[in-house]
């Protein structure tokens, strides 16, 4: 039943409407949607996974701006497609469950997370330039995350990270 949860509540970061400067066209930019394909696939991981942290290479950036998908409420850049979905199983042993973004190059990232009941979360510097959202008690179910930059840029050498203890 996540899904159909999720699907409702996906429409909280729905498509925006602008006017495309000079011709009076007005355009459609696509904003992130947890409903599709992932670019750097997912995994499965039971509460207490070992080892912990799970690590996962992938690149941080995109062209599609968040002050544009959210009315200015977060700043960055991400693709609309999630980098990275986490299936989570069962009840965390320390009552948390972080996702943390680690450049591997000189990019400021930025991390969107849909969690399994939809809701959208958002950090830009948790360590230095680098991000991190931590759920506590989090829900089981599907977790959908977006490895962004804060300004417009693509295919920058990033880590993410998956842990259950501190970070
Ligand atoms: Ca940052």
């Amino acid at each position: 039943m996540a899904r159909l949860v999720k699907s409702i509540a996906a429409a909280l970061v729905a498509a925006v409407i602008f006017v495309a400067g000079g011709t009076g066209q007005v355009q459609a930019q696509a904003c992130p949607s947890w409903n599709n394909p992932t670019v750097f696939g997912s995994t499965s991981l039971n509460a207490g996974f070992l080892p912990d942290p799970y690590v996962r290479n992938l690149t941080a950036g995109g062209r599609v701006s968040l002050a544009a998908c959210t009315n200015g409420q977060w700043s960055g850049y991400v693709v609309t497609r999630p980098d990275f979905r986490l299936f989570y199983n069962g009840s965390s042993p320390t009552g948390r469950l972080t996702f943390a973004l680690e450049a591997r190059s000189n990019v400021d990232t930025v991390l969107l997370v849909n969690a399994p009941d939809g809701s959208w979360h958002f950090n830009d510097d948790y360590r230095g330039y680098n991000s991190a959202v931590v759920f506590f008690n989090p829900m089981p179910g599907q977790y959908d995350v977006w490895t962004g930059s804060y300004n417009r840029s693509s295919n920058n050498p990033a880590q993410l990270i998956i842990t259950e203890y501190n970070y």
